[in-house]
């Protein structure tokens, strides 16, 4: 490779580099059960188990009980957020987590109805940040839910909730 191709991925890399930490830096989070003063709430339907794991983020995640259904949700409500389009991402990481394919679903206070975004699977995901899908939001409280069910027909998985960032 000739040196101007070399300095030119280098500033490629860098760039690039700076991209992702403006995005992350701007990216608000909510762990499951935060606290008070994140500014960040939660609610659930049906069973999940509050357990401590050196892998998840803060030490700890919520998990539905083997074979939920889509009675076995749990929300992360989110403070008042920039409007604008967003990243839904969740944080992934204990060998717990089971759904070959868990539902998340954004809800905007101005919304009367809950948008799917993206489904992901929690067996095979990448130990960390996961991807779900993009979302437009209107300068309003968001709430992020994922349902225990699994779409993909497997049966007694576990569906895990750990931090949500949008
Ligand atoms: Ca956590």
């Amino acid at each position: 490779m000739k040196k101007g191709a070399i300095l030119g991925f280098a500033l490629t890399l860098a760039v690039s580099g700076a991209l992702a930490l403006a995005e992350s830096a701007s990216a608000k989070v909510c762990d499951n059960d935060a606290t008070t003063s994140s500014g960040c709430t939660q609610k659930y339907g049906g069973t999940w188990t509050h357990e401590d794991s050196s892998k998840s983020y803060n030490s700890d995640h919520r998990i539905s009980k083997s074979g939920a259904t889509n009675s076995d949700w749990y929300e992360w409500r989110f403070p008042t957020l920039p409007s604008g389009k967003t990243t839904l991402e969740v944080y992934l990481a204990d060998s717990s987590f089971t759904n070959r394919e868990a539902d998340y679903e954004v809800l905007s206070w101005v919304w009367d109805y809950d948008e799917y975004v993206g489904s992901v699977n929690q067996y095979s995901a990448p130990s960390g940040w996961n991807t779900v899908g993009s979302i437009r939001l209107d300068a309003a409280k968001a709430s992020v839910t994922v349902y225990g069910k699994d779409h993909s027909g497997a049966s007694s998985t576990r569906t895990g909730a750990d931090a949500a960032s949008l």
